[in-house]
Protein backbone atom coordinates (compact mmCIF):
# COMPACT_ATOMS: atom_id res chain seq x y z
CA UNK A 1 0.00 0.00 0.00
CA UNK A 2 2.67 2.78 1.13
CA UNK A 3 4.34 1.68 -2.13
CA UNK A 4 1.28 2.03 -4.27
CA UNK A 5 1.11 5.79 -2.34
CA UNK A 6 4.40 6.00 -3.23
CA UNK A 7 4.23 5.64 -6.87
CA UNK A 8 0.84 7.89 -6.95
CA UNK A 9 2.90 10.78 -5.74
CA UNK A 10 6.37 9.75 -7.61
CA UNK A 11 3.31 9.79 -10.90
CA UNK A 12 2.93 13.76 -10.48
CA UNK A 13 6.52 13.96 -10.01
CA UNK A 14 7.31 12.35 -12.94
CA UNK A 15 4.51 13.65 -15.36
CA UNK A 16 6.07 17.08 -14.50
CA UNK A 17 9.13 16.17 -15.64
CA UNK A 18 9.48 12.68 -17.41
CA UNK A 19 12.04 12.71 -19.48
CA UNK A 20 14.73 13.84 -16.73
CA UNK A 21 13.04 11.45 -14.23
CA UNK A 22 13.11 8.45 -15.88
CA UNK A 23 17.06 9.14 -16.23
CA UNK A 24 17.46 10.05 -12.91
CA UNK A 25 15.03 7.34 -11.20
CA UNK A 26 15.55 4.46 -13.52
CA UNK A 27 12.79 2.16 -15.44
CA UNK A 28 11.06 1.03 -12.56
CA UNK A 29 9.54 4.72 -11.87
CA UNK A 30 9.39 5.16 -15.09
CA UNK A 31 7.01 2.33 -15.89
CA UNK A 32 5.27 3.65 -12.72
CA UNK A 33 4.68 7.10 -13.93
CA UNK A 34 2.40 5.69 -16.99
CA UNK A 35 0.91 3.02 -14.37
CA UNK A 36 -1.77 5.29 -13.13
CA UNK A 37 -4.16 6.59 -15.73
CA UNK A 38 -6.31 9.87 -14.83
CA UNK A 39 -9.92 9.82 -14.57
CA UNK A 40 -9.63 12.82 -16.37
CA UNK A 41 -8.19 10.97 -19.26
CA UNK A 42 -11.40 9.20 -20.44
CA UNK A 43 -13.04 8.52 -23.63
CA UNK A 44 -15.30 9.77 -24.53
CA UNK A 45 -15.31 12.20 -21.82
CA UNK A 46 -17.87 11.78 -18.81
CA UNK A 47 -19.94 14.11 -17.71
CA UNK A 48 -18.91 14.29 -14.59
CA UNK A 49 -15.76 13.69 -12.99
CA UNK A 50 -14.00 14.28 -9.42
CA UNK A 51 -10.08 13.11 -9.19
CA UNK A 52 -9.03 12.40 -5.59
CA UNK A 53 -5.21 13.16 -5.84
CA UNK A 54 -3.31 10.38 -4.78
CA UNK A 55 -6.00 7.77 -4.10
CA UNK A 56 -5.33 4.26 -5.86
CA UNK A 57 -7.17 1.71 -5.49
CA UNK A 58 -5.35 -1.84 -6.26
CA UNK A 59 -6.64 -4.89 -7.99
CA UNK A 60 -4.39 -7.69 -5.91
CA UNK A 61 -4.77 -12.08 -6.20
CA UNK A 62 -6.94 -11.87 -3.61
CA UNK A 63 -9.64 -9.39 -5.40
CA UNK A 64 -13.51 -10.43 -5.34
CA UNK A 65 -16.40 -9.01 -7.89
CA UNK A 66 -19.76 -8.58 -6.36
CA UNK A 67 -22.78 -8.22 -7.92
CA UNK A 68 -26.49 -7.64 -7.07
CA UNK A 69 -28.95 -9.78 -9.01
CA UNK A 70 -28.93 -8.81 -12.51
CA UNK A 71 -25.61 -8.25 -12.91
CA UNK A 72 -24.18 -11.23 -13.07
CA UNK A 73 -23.24 -11.36 -16.47
CA UNK A 74 -21.30 -7.73 -17.43
CA UNK A 75 -19.77 -8.79 -14.00
CA UNK A 76 -18.47 -12.09 -15.68
CA UNK A 77 -17.73 -9.85 -18.48
CA UNK A 78 -15.36 -7.88 -16.73
CA UNK A 79 -13.73 -11.17 -15.01
CA UNK A 80 -12.84 -12.16 -18.19
CA UNK A 81 -10.77 -9.12 -19.26
CA UNK A 82 -9.17 -8.62 -15.95
CA UNK A 83 -8.13 -11.75 -15.57
CA UNK A 84 -6.80 -12.48 -19.08
CA UNK A 85 -4.12 -9.63 -18.29
CA UNK A 86 -4.26 -9.99 -14.28
CA UNK A 87 -3.99 -13.98 -14.33
CA UNK A 88 -5.92 -13.61 -10.69
CA UNK A 89 -8.65 -15.92 -10.15
CA UNK A 90 -11.49 -12.94 -9.87
CA UNK A 91 -14.49 -15.02 -8.41
CA UNK A 92 -17.86 -13.06 -8.77
CA UNK A 93 -19.71 -13.40 -6.23
CA UNK A 94 -23.72 -11.92 -5.68
CA UNK A 95 -23.34 -10.16 -2.37
CA UNK A 96 -21.53 -7.25 -0.84
CA UNK A 97 -17.84 -7.10 0.23
CA UNK A 98 -14.86 -5.15 0.10
CA UNK A 99 -13.38 -5.41 -3.44
CA UNK A 100 -15.07 -4.32 -7.23
CA UNK A 101 -18.97 -3.97 -7.18
CA UNK A 102 -20.91 -4.21 -10.14
CA UNK A 103 -24.55 -3.20 -8.66
CA UNK A 104 -28.20 -2.31 -10.23
CA UNK A 105 -28.91 -1.06 -6.67
CA UNK A 106 -28.88 2.53 -5.04
CA UNK A 107 -28.22 4.22 -8.70
CA UNK A 108 -28.41 7.95 -8.72
CA UNK A 109 -31.57 8.30 -10.57
CA UNK A 110 -29.58 11.32 -13.09
CA UNK A 111 -27.49 8.13 -14.69
CA UNK A 112 -31.07 7.31 -16.66
CA UNK A 113 -31.24 4.08 -18.70
CA UNK A 114 -27.75 4.34 -19.97
CA UNK A 115 -25.26 5.72 -17.34
CA UNK A 116 -23.38 4.95 -14.50
CA UNK A 117 -22.02 5.69 -11.31
CA UNK A 118 -18.17 4.82 -10.58
CA UNK A 119 -16.45 5.46 -6.94
CA UNK A 120 -12.17 4.40 -6.38
CA UNK A 121 -11.80 4.63 -2.98
CA UNK A 122 -8.76 3.05 -1.37
CA UNK A 123 -10.51 0.44 -0.43
CA UNK A 124 -13.21 -0.08 -3.31
CA UNK A 125 -14.71 0.56 -6.45
CA UNK A 126 -18.19 0.73 -6.91
CA UNK A 127 -20.13 0.85 -9.99
CA UNK A 128 -23.82 1.83 -10.14
CA UNK A 129 -26.46 1.98 -12.56
CA UNK A 130 -30.32 1.51 -13.33
CA UNK A 131 -29.63 -1.17 -16.15
CA UNK A 132 -27.07 -3.65 -17.41
CA UNK A 133 -26.22 -1.34 -20.13
CA UNK A 134 -25.05 1.42 -17.83
CA UNK A 135 -22.92 -1.09 -15.58
CA UNK A 136 -21.45 -2.19 -18.86
CA UNK A 137 -20.21 1.56 -19.80
CA UNK A 138 -19.22 1.65 -16.19
CA UNK A 139 -17.21 -1.09 -17.27
CA UNK A 140 -15.49 0.48 -20.18
CA UNK A 141 -14.85 3.77 -18.06
CA UNK A 142 -13.00 1.18 -15.05
CA UNK A 143 -10.89 -0.32 -17.73
CA UNK A 144 -10.10 2.74 -18.73
CA UNK A 145 -8.46 3.74 -15.00
CA UNK A 146 -6.40 0.64 -15.39
CA UNK A 147 -2.87 1.06 -16.68
CA UNK A 148 -2.69 0.15 -20.93
CA UNK A 149 -1.13 -3.61 -20.32
CA UNK A 150 -4.53 -4.47 -18.85
CA UNK A 151 -5.74 -4.99 -21.92
CA UNK A 152 -3.08 -7.73 -22.04
CA UNK A 153 -4.20 -10.82 -23.72
CA UNK A 154 -1.76 -12.77 -21.90
CA UNK A 155 -0.54 -12.24 -18.32
CA UNK A 156 1.33 -9.34 -17.11
CA UNK A 157 3.16 -8.87 -13.74
CA UNK A 158 0.98 -5.75 -13.10
CA UNK A 159 0.85 -3.34 -10.05
CA UNK A 160 -2.38 -2.96 -11.07
CA UNK A 161 -3.64 0.66 -9.94
CA UNK A 162 -7.28 2.23 -10.91
CA UNK A 163 -6.81 5.74 -10.52
CA UNK A 164 -9.50 7.17 -7.44
CA UNK A 165 -12.11 9.33 -7.51
CA UNK A 166 -15.90 9.97 -8.56
CA UNK A 167 -17.48 9.92 -11.98
CA UNK A 168 -21.09 10.26 -12.64
CA UNK A 169 -21.94 9.71 -16.46
CA UNK A 170 -24.94 9.26 -19.17
CA UNK A 171 -25.03 9.77 -22.54
CA UNK A 172 -25.64 12.79 -24.61
CA UNK A 173 -27.15 10.59 -27.68
CA UNK A 174 -29.38 7.91 -27.46
CA UNK A 175 -28.42 6.23 -29.95
CA UNK A 176 -24.56 5.75 -30.82
CA UNK A 177 -23.23 3.67 -34.19
CA UNK A 178 -20.96 2.34 -36.31
CA UNK A 179 -22.02 0.72 -39.62
CA UNK A 180 -19.27 -2.03 -41.54
CA UNK A 181 -20.26 -2.70 -45.21
CA UNK A 182 -20.22 -6.06 -45.44
CA UNK A 183 -21.10 -6.17 -49.52
CA UNK A 184 -17.97 -4.87 -51.63
CA UNK A 185 -16.00 -7.01 -49.37
CA UNK A 186 -17.01 -9.96 -46.72
CA UNK A 187 -15.76 -10.03 -43.59
CA UNK A 188 -16.45 -13.22 -41.16
CA UNK A 189 -18.37 -13.61 -37.82
CA UNK A 190 -14.91 -13.28 -36.26
CA UNK A 191 -14.04 -10.03 -37.87
CA UNK A 192 -17.33 -8.53 -36.82
CA UNK A 193 -17.05 -9.86 -33.51
CA UNK A 194 -13.66 -7.81 -33.11
CA UNK A 195 -15.08 -5.18 -34.20
CA UNK A 196 -17.90 -5.12 -31.79
CA UNK A 197 -15.49 -5.87 -28.94
CA UNK A 198 -14.02 -2.41 -30.41
CA UNK A 199 -16.77 -0.72 -30.52
CA UNK A 200 -17.44 -1.41 -26.99
CA UNK A 201 -14.68 0.26 -25.65
CA UNK A 202 -15.92 3.28 -26.80
CA UNK A 203 -19.69 3.24 -25.90
CA UNK A 204 -21.33 2.58 -29.08
CA UNK A 205 -24.52 0.81 -28.89
CA UNK A 206 -25.84 0.05 -32.27
CA UNK A 207 -23.61 -1.93 -35.17
CA UNK A 208 -25.11 -1.37 -38.46
CA UNK A 209 -24.64 -3.63 -41.01
CA UNK A 210 -25.13 -2.90 -44.61
CA UNK A 211 -25.56 -6.33 -45.84
CA UNK A 212 -26.70 -6.27 -49.12
CA UNK A 213 -25.55 -4.12 -52.22
CA UNK A 214 -24.58 -4.49 -56.04
CA UNK A 215 -21.45 -6.62 -55.35
CA UNK A 216 -23.08 -8.59 -52.78
CA UNK A 217 -25.90 -10.39 -51.10
CA UNK A 218 -24.60 -11.33 -47.35
CA UNK A 219 -27.73 -12.85 -45.33
CA UNK A 220 -29.11 -16.02 -45.83
CA UNK A 221 -32.96 -15.38 -47.34
CA UNK A 222 -34.48 -19.19 -46.77
CA UNK A 223 -37.48 -18.12 -49.44
CA UNK A 224 -34.69 -16.43 -52.05
CA UNK A 225 -31.91 -19.06 -51.24
CA UNK A 226 -29.66 -18.16 -54.53
CA UNK A 227 -29.71 -13.87 -53.33
CA UNK A 228 -26.78 -15.33 -51.08
CA UNK A 229 -25.47 -18.51 -52.63
CA UNK A 230 -25.00 -16.89 -55.77
CA UNK A 231 -25.81 -13.31 -55.10
CA UNK A 232 -23.35 -13.99 -52.16
CA UNK A 233 -20.23 -15.04 -54.63
CA UNK A 234 -17.94 -12.56 -55.44
CA UNK A 235 -16.84 -8.81 -54.47
CA UNK A 236 -15.09 -6.07 -55.20
CA UNK A 237 -12.30 -6.83 -57.19
CA UNK A 238 -13.95 -10.66 -57.86
CA UNK A 239 -12.85 -12.16 -55.16
CA UNK A 240 -15.12 -15.12 -53.75
CA UNK A 241 -16.66 -12.97 -51.28
CA UNK A 242 -19.45 -15.08 -48.51
CA UNK A 243 -22.68 -14.30 -46.57
CA UNK A 244 -23.62 -14.87 -43.11
CA UNK A 245 -25.83 -17.98 -42.65
CA UNK A 246 -28.74 -17.82 -40.54
CA UNK A 247 -26.83 -19.10 -37.61
CA UNK A 248 -23.96 -16.70 -38.02
CA UNK A 249 -26.16 -13.99 -37.96
CA UNK A 250 -27.40 -15.12 -34.94
CA UNK A 251 -24.26 -15.36 -33.54
CA UNK A 252 -23.22 -11.98 -34.09
CA UNK A 253 -26.62 -10.56 -32.96
CA UNK A 254 -26.07 -12.76 -29.86
CA UNK A 255 -22.20 -11.03 -29.20
CA UNK A 256 -23.87 -8.03 -29.92
CA UNK A 257 -25.80 -8.14 -27.30
CA UNK A 258 -23.91 -9.32 -24.59
CA UNK A 259 -21.80 -6.18 -24.87
CA UNK A 260 -24.80 -3.91 -24.99
CA UNK A 261 -24.84 -3.27 -29.12
CA UNK A 262 -27.61 -3.66 -30.81
CA UNK A 263 -27.07 -4.87 -34.36
CA UNK A 264 -29.45 -3.03 -37.20
CA UNK A 265 -29.61 -4.87 -40.59
CA UNK A 266 -29.44 -3.05 -43.69
CA UNK A 267 -31.33 -3.94 -46.84
CA UNK A 268 -30.37 -1.46 -49.30
CA UNK A 269 -33.24 -0.84 -52.12
CA UNK A 270 -34.62 0.09 -54.43
CA UNK A 271 -31.46 0.64 -55.64
CA UNK A 272 -27.79 -1.01 -54.95
CA UNK A 273 -29.44 -4.19 -55.80
CA UNK A 274 -27.15 -5.81 -58.35
CA UNK A 275 -26.59 -8.79 -56.59
CA UNK A 276 -30.26 -9.48 -56.19
CA UNK A 277 -31.63 -9.01 -59.66
CA UNK A 278 -28.47 -10.92 -60.85
CA UNK A 279 -29.50 -14.08 -58.60
CA UNK A 280 -33.41 -13.87 -59.99
CA UNK A 281 -34.06 -13.10 -63.50
CA UNK A 282 -37.67 -12.65 -62.40
CA UNK A 283 -37.25 -9.11 -60.27
CA UNK A 284 -35.59 -7.38 -63.64
CA UNK A 285 -38.13 -5.58 -65.52
CA UNK A 286 -37.03 -7.17 -69.19
CA UNK A 287 -36.84 -10.58 -67.08
CA UNK A 288 -33.19 -11.21 -67.60
CA UNK A 289 -30.99 -11.81 -65.06
CA UNK A 290 -27.60 -8.99 -65.37
CA UNK A 291 -23.89 -10.19 -64.43
CA UNK A 292 -22.74 -10.32 -61.19
CA UNK A 293 -20.90 -6.84 -60.59
CA UNK A 294 -17.02 -6.51 -58.77
CA UNK A 295 -16.78 -3.04 -60.00
CA UNK A 296 -17.48 0.16 -57.85
CA UNK A 297 -20.02 2.44 -59.57
CA UNK A 298 -23.22 3.27 -58.00
CA UNK A 299 -26.93 3.97 -58.76
CA UNK A 300 -26.81 1.75 -62.04
CA UNK A 301 -29.18 -1.14 -60.94
CA UNK A 302 -33.06 -0.90 -59.70
CA UNK A 303 -35.40 -2.99 -58.86
CA UNK A 304 -38.91 -3.46 -61.39
CA UNK A 305 -41.16 -1.04 -59.93
CA UNK A 306 -43.89 -3.03 -62.43
CA UNK A 307 -43.82 -6.21 -61.15
CA UNK A 308 -45.76 -7.91 -58.67
CA UNK A 309 -42.85 -10.19 -57.60
CA UNK A 310 -40.68 -7.43 -56.17
CA UNK A 311 -43.44 -6.60 -53.44
CA UNK A 312 -43.25 -10.58 -52.60
CA UNK A 313 -39.35 -10.03 -52.49
CA UNK A 314 -39.26 -7.50 -50.77
CA UNK A 315 -42.12 -8.68 -48.11
CA UNK A 316 -40.11 -12.54 -47.60
CA UNK A 317 -36.66 -10.75 -47.72
CA UNK A 318 -37.60 -7.90 -44.67
CA UNK A 319 -39.87 -10.71 -43.23
CA UNK A 320 -36.82 -13.41 -43.08
CA UNK A 321 -34.65 -10.33 -41.74
CA UNK A 322 -37.09 -8.84 -38.96
CA UNK A 323 -37.29 -12.25 -37.58
CA UNK A 324 -33.69 -12.33 -37.24
CA UNK A 325 -33.63 -8.73 -35.47
CA UNK A 326 -34.11 -8.37 -31.97
CA UNK A 327 -33.59 -4.65 -31.92
CA UNK A 328 -36.35 -2.12 -33.15
CA UNK A 329 -34.70 -0.83 -36.56
CA UNK A 330 -34.58 -2.25 -39.99
CA UNK A 331 -32.52 -0.01 -42.42
CA UNK A 332 -33.82 0.19 -46.03
CA UNK A 333 -30.89 1.96 -47.48
CA UNK A 334 -32.96 4.07 -50.39
CA UNK A 335 -29.81 5.98 -51.38
CA UNK A 336 -28.72 6.62 -54.85
CA UNK A 337 -31.62 5.22 -56.44
CA UNK A 338 -30.38 6.99 -59.97
CA UNK A 339 -31.87 4.00 -61.80
CA UNK A 340 -35.23 4.79 -60.39
CA UNK A 341 -37.78 7.20 -61.81
CA UNK A 342 -38.24 10.00 -58.67
CA UNK A 343 -42.27 9.58 -58.79
CA UNK A 344 -41.79 5.72 -58.26
CA UNK A 345 -38.88 6.15 -55.61
CA UNK A 346 -41.43 7.75 -53.45
CA UNK A 347 -44.04 5.45 -53.72
CA UNK A 348 -41.45 2.26 -53.61
CA UNK A 349 -40.09 3.74 -49.85
CA UNK A 350 -43.76 4.68 -48.80
CA UNK A 351 -44.71 1.21 -49.44
CA UNK A 352 -42.20 -0.85 -48.06
CA UNK A 353 -42.25 1.36 -44.95
CA UNK A 354 -45.67 0.20 -44.71
CA UNK A 355 -44.46 -3.47 -45.18
CA UNK A 356 -41.36 -3.39 -42.34
CA UNK A 357 -44.08 -1.73 -40.11
CA UNK A 358 -45.87 -4.73 -40.78
CA UNK A 359 -43.31 -6.78 -39.57
CA UNK A 360 -43.27 -4.96 -36.23
CA UNK A 361 -40.00 -2.32 -37.01
CA UNK A 362 -39.49 1.02 -37.60
CA UNK A 363 -37.57 2.13 -40.47
CA UNK A 364 -34.21 3.87 -40.45
CA UNK A 365 -32.92 4.91 -44.40
CA UNK A 366 -30.40 7.43 -46.05
CA UNK A 367 -32.28 10.59 -45.97
CA UNK A 368 -33.45 10.76 -49.42
CA UNK A 369 -36.00 8.56 -47.54
CA UNK A 370 -37.39 12.93 -47.38
CA UNK A 371 -38.24 12.68 -50.94
CA UNK A 372 -40.92 10.24 -49.78
CA UNK A 373 -43.67 10.28 -46.87
CA UNK A 374 -41.61 8.73 -43.76
CA UNK A 375 -43.40 7.02 -41.32
CA UNK A 376 -43.91 8.86 -37.97
CA UNK A 377 -41.36 6.22 -36.67
CA UNK A 378 -39.22 6.47 -39.59
CA UNK A 379 -35.39 7.68 -38.83
CA UNK A 380 -33.71 9.70 -41.58
CA UNK A 381 -29.70 8.95 -42.10
CA UNK A 382 -27.91 12.18 -43.17
CA UNK A 383 -25.00 11.53 -45.46
CA UNK A 384 -24.46 15.02 -47.10
CA UNK A 385 -21.25 17.08 -47.25
CA UNK A 386 -22.96 20.22 -46.66
CA UNK A 387 -24.67 22.00 -43.66
CA UNK A 388 -27.56 22.92 -45.69
CA UNK A 389 -29.99 20.28 -46.35
CA UNK A 390 -33.57 22.21 -47.00
CA UNK A 391 -35.57 19.04 -47.89
CA UNK A 392 -34.35 17.06 -44.57
CA UNK A 393 -34.72 20.25 -42.16
CA UNK A 394 -37.78 20.55 -43.40
CA UNK A 395 -38.64 16.62 -42.61
CA UNK A 396 -37.33 17.72 -39.46
CA UNK A 397 -39.41 20.35 -38.62
CA UNK A 398 -42.58 17.77 -39.28
CA UNK A 399 -41.26 15.58 -36.81
CA UNK A 400 -38.94 12.72 -38.30
CA UNK A 401 -36.09 11.94 -36.23
CA UNK A 402 -32.26 12.48 -37.75
CA UNK A 403 -29.39 10.29 -37.75
CA UNK A 404 -25.63 11.97 -38.81
CA UNK A 405 -23.32 10.59 -40.39
CA UNK A 406 -22.26 13.72 -42.59
CA UNK A 407 -19.77 11.98 -45.05
CA UNK A 408 -17.12 14.72 -44.51
CA UNK A 409 -17.01 14.12 -40.78
CA UNK A 410 -17.87 10.90 -39.97
CA UNK A 411 -17.23 8.38 -42.44
CA UNK A 412 -14.80 5.92 -41.75
CA UNK A 413 -13.63 4.99 -45.36
CA UNK A 414 -12.35 8.70 -46.32
CA UNK A 415 -8.85 9.06 -46.36
CA UNK A 416 -7.07 10.78 -43.44
CA UNK A 417 -4.79 12.79 -45.97
CA UNK A 418 -3.15 12.21 -49.65
CA UNK A 419 -1.08 9.80 -48.60
CA UNK A 420 -3.23 7.37 -46.96
CA UNK A 421 -3.24 4.11 -48.46
CA UNK A 422 -6.89 3.29 -48.09
CA UNK A 423 -10.19 4.80 -48.64
CA UNK A 424 -11.62 6.98 -51.24
CA UNK A 425 -11.67 10.89 -51.41
CA UNK A 426 -15.30 11.86 -52.76
CA UNK A 427 -16.15 13.77 -49.31
CA UNK A 428 -12.56 15.07 -48.42
CA UNK A 429 -10.00 14.18 -46.53
CA UNK A 430 -11.43 13.69 -42.87
CA UNK A 431 -8.52 13.66 -40.54
CA UNK A 432 -8.92 13.40 -36.65
CA UNK A 433 -9.88 17.32 -36.16
CA UNK A 434 -12.34 17.13 -38.69
CA UNK A 435 -14.12 13.98 -37.32
CA UNK A 436 -14.00 15.35 -33.90
CA UNK A 437 -14.60 19.04 -34.32
CA UNK A 438 -18.49 19.19 -35.14
CA UNK A 439 -21.66 19.03 -33.15
CA UNK A 440 -24.46 16.59 -34.46
CA UNK A 441 -26.88 18.86 -32.08
CA UNK A 442 -26.13 21.79 -34.54
CA UNK A 443 -25.11 20.84 -37.66
CA UNK A 444 -27.66 20.87 -39.78
CA UNK A 445 -28.81 24.71 -40.66
CA UNK A 446 -32.39 24.36 -39.23
CA UNK A 447 -32.25 21.52 -37.27
CA UNK A 448 -32.71 21.55 -33.25
CA UNK A 449 -30.89 18.98 -31.36
CA UNK A 450 -33.79 17.51 -30.38
CA UNK A 451 -34.58 16.35 -33.80
CA UNK A 452 -31.27 14.19 -33.98
CA UNK A 453 -31.51 10.89 -32.31
CA UNK A 454 -28.11 9.96 -32.83
CA UNK A 455 -24.74 9.62 -34.67
CA UNK A 456 -22.98 6.54 -37.07
CA UNK A 457 -20.02 6.45 -38.25
CA UNK A 458 -19.94 4.58 -41.62
CA UNK A 459 -17.09 2.35 -43.12
CA UNK A 460 -17.97 1.57 -46.73
CA UNK A 461 -15.25 -1.31 -47.75
CA UNK A 462 -14.54 -0.41 -51.16
CA UNK A 463 -11.19 -0.33 -50.58
CA UNK A 464 -10.91 -2.54 -47.27
CA UNK A 465 -10.25 -6.17 -47.29
CA UNK A 466 -9.23 -6.97 -43.74
CA UNK A 467 -9.43 -6.84 -40.42
CA UNK A 468 -6.35 -4.38 -39.63
CA UNK A 469 -8.16 -1.84 -42.39
CA UNK A 470 -11.17 -1.99 -41.14
CA UNK A 471 -8.89 -0.43 -37.90
CA UNK A 472 -6.71 1.84 -39.32
CA UNK A 473 -9.58 3.93 -40.81
CA UNK A 474 -11.64 3.68 -37.73
CA UNK A 475 -9.24 4.10 -35.72
CA UNK A 476 -8.50 7.33 -34.15
CA UNK A 477 -11.59 8.52 -35.93
CA UNK A 478 -14.12 5.84 -34.33
CA UNK A 479 -13.68 7.10 -30.68
CA UNK A 480 -14.08 11.07 -32.01
CA UNK A 481 -17.20 10.33 -33.45
CA UNK A 482 -18.39 8.13 -30.30
CA UNK A 483 -17.43 11.16 -28.15
CA UNK A 484 -19.84 13.23 -29.88
CA UNK A 485 -22.59 10.77 -29.09
CA UNK A 486 -21.76 10.57 -25.75
CA UNK A 487 -20.14 13.47 -24.01
CA UNK A 488 -22.14 16.57 -23.13
CA UNK A 489 -21.22 19.50 -25.43
CA UNK A 490 -19.94 21.25 -22.69
CA UNK A 491 -17.11 18.93 -22.65
CA UNK A 492 -16.21 19.39 -26.18
CA UNK A 493 -12.62 20.36 -26.58
CA UNK A 494 -10.16 19.35 -29.54
CA UNK A 495 -7.07 20.21 -27.28
CA UNK A 496 -8.19 18.31 -24.76
CA UNK A 497 -9.58 15.93 -26.80
CA UNK A 498 -6.26 15.39 -28.45
CA UNK A 499 -4.50 14.39 -25.40
CA UNK A 500 -7.02 12.40 -24.04
CA UNK A 501 -7.10 10.26 -27.39
CA UNK A 502 -3.01 9.99 -27.47
CA UNK A 503 -3.93 8.33 -24.34
CA UNK A 504 -5.61 5.56 -25.80
CA UNK A 505 -2.71 5.00 -28.61
CA UNK A 506 -0.81 2.36 -25.78
CA UNK A 507 -4.12 0.48 -25.04
CA UNK A 508 -4.40 -0.08 -28.98
CA UNK A 509 -1.19 -1.40 -29.06
CA UNK A 510 -1.65 -3.48 -26.14
CA UNK A 511 -4.90 -4.72 -27.80
CA UNK A 512 -2.98 -5.58 -31.07
CA UNK A 513 -5.47 -2.69 -33.10
CA UNK A 514 -3.77 -1.26 -35.86
CA UNK A 515 -4.02 2.42 -35.87
CA UNK A 516 -3.32 5.67 -38.11
CA UNK A 517 -0.84 7.22 -36.05
CA UNK A 518 -2.40 10.83 -37.11
CA UNK A 519 0.67 13.60 -36.59
CA UNK A 520 -2.07 15.81 -34.61
CA UNK A 521 -2.40 14.12 -31.86
CA UNK A 522 0.31 13.65 -29.23
CA UNK A 523 0.60 9.97 -28.90
CA UNK A 524 1.60 8.35 -25.28
CA UNK A 525 3.89 5.54 -24.99
C1 LIG B 1 -22.08 6.70 -50.45
C2 LIG B 1 -22.80 5.57 -51.16
C3 LIG B 1 -22.16 4.20 -50.91
C4 LIG B 1 -20.65 4.28 -51.05
C5 LIG B 1 -20.10 5.35 -50.14
C6 LIG B 1 -18.60 5.49 -50.26
C7 LIG B 1 -23.99 6.24 -49.37
C8 LIG B 1 -25.05 6.39 -48.38
N1 LIG B 1 -24.10 5.63 -50.54
O1 LIG B 1 -22.76 6.71 -49.18
O2 LIG B 1 -22.69 3.27 -51.80
O3 LIG B 1 -20.08 3.05 -50.70
O4 LIG B 1 -20.69 6.61 -50.39
O5 LIG B 1 -18.06 6.48 -49.46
Amino acid sequence: MAGSRLRTALAGVLLAVTSAASVLVGPQAATAATDVSSMRDVVPAPLMVKPAAGTTFTLTAGTRIFTSPGAREVAGYLAGILRRSTGYRLPVVEGSGVGVSLLLTGADPDVGDQGYRLDVTRASVVIRAQSGAGLFAGVQTLRQLFPAAIESPTARPGPWAVAGGQIVDRPRLAYRAAMLDVARHFFTVATVERYLDELALYKVNYLHLHLTDDQGWRIAIDSWPRLATYGGSTQVGGGAGGYFTKADYRAIVAYAEARYITVVPEVDMPGHVNAALASYAELNCDGKAPPLYTGTGVGFSSLCMTRDVTYRFVDDVIGEVAALTPGPYLHIGGDEAYATKPADYASFMNRVQEIVAAHGKAVLAWHQVVTATPLPSTVAQYWGTTRSAPDVAAAAGRGTKLLLSPANKAYLDMKYDASTPLGQDWAGYVEVKDAYDWDPGTYLDGVGASSVLGVDAPLWTETIVALRDIEYMAFPRLPAIAELGWSPTSTHDWNAFRVRLGAQGPRWTTQGITFYRSPQIPWAG
